[in-house]
């Protein structure tokens, strides 16, 4: 009798290290996921930048805690935390954080995912392994209990209706220039740190540009909505790496645009 209890408490144990231990690492993923976006462009947009940052840091805190602590309140300081980006992530993509709107990326999808599965193991270890002591009362904590599973659950259904819906980012490279009169120049834009070079340009009516983002993040190629009556252009998302060709306006003028997802990248078009 006492040796079968002891196995399975054994067993039990480490079950409980091994959940551990992977949401330790989980979670020092998903730091290191936003460290290398941050790195490579997104400390550029205001406000989101300083968050990727301190995502960062409390990721390498939270997961170094639970890698060396075995304490349930870590754990489930962790897994609130995970959860907690996860929803950041999700906003951004429905609704625009802080004036930024996310589109889909694998970079962005890997994340959450991650950040899924440290919720899921650290919620797991902190609740069904380590049993004390309860959090404030029995009853809070088997309604705690109890809902682990299903937002869970949710978890997963609201991610994955939020990629599905995202605006992803294109995957075509260098889109031949749409029927027009043609042009035997052509004018290179480059997007790098969220920023286009050149911003400021000339170029002949209907004149193709080619525009190639080199930063980790998606952008536009836009015209400003409203400020000119004369002729749009519209790159739709360019996906990191990825180059899309704009024919210029016909006529002759002044046009300025901006990335759609970042509205601080400004520049202008001179068409004569
Ligand atoms: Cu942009």
């Amino acid at each position: 009798m006492s040796l079968t209890t002891s196995t399975i408490e054994g067993s039990h144990r480490s079950l409980a290290t091994a959940l551990r231990l992977v949401g330790a690492a989980l979670l020092l993923t998903t730091g290191a996921i936003h460290l290398d976006l941050y790195l490579t462009g997104y400390r550029h947009i205001p406000t989101i930048g300083t968050l990727f940052l301190l995502q960062v840091l409390t990721s390498a805190v939270l997961g170094l805690a639970t890698l060396t602590l075995a304490r349930r309140v870590v754990a489930l300081m962790g897994a609130g935390f995970a959860l907690s980006t996860l929803v950041g992530y999700v906003l951004s993509l429905w609704f625009g954080l802080f004036g930024f709107h996310e589109v889909r990326t694998s970079a962005g999808a890997a994340a959450a995912a991650v950040e899924l599965a440290a919720f899921a193991t650290l919620g797991a270890y902190a609740l069904f392994l380590v049993p004390r002591p309860f959090l404030a009362t029995e009853r809070v904590e088997v309604a705690v209990r109890r809902a682990f599973g299903p937002l869970g659950a949710l978890a997963v259904l609201v991610l994955v209706a939020s990629l599905a819906n995202a605006h992803a980012s294109s995957n075509s490279s260098a889109t031949p220039p749409s029927s027009g009169p043609s042009s035997a120049s052509t004018m290179k834009v480059t997007i790098k740190n969220f920023l286009f070079a050149p911003a400021t340009f000339s170029v002949s009516p209907g004149e193709s540009i080619v525009v190639t983002n080199v930063d980790s993040a998606a952008h536009t190629f836009t015209s400003v909505p409203g400020a000119t009556a004369r002729g749009t252009f519209d790159s739709g998302t360019i996906a990191p790496g990825k180059s899309v060709t704009v024919v210029a306006p016909m006529t002759a003028g002044s046009y300025p645009f901006y990335c759609s997802i970042h509205n601080f990248m400004t520049g202008t078009l001179t068409v004569k």
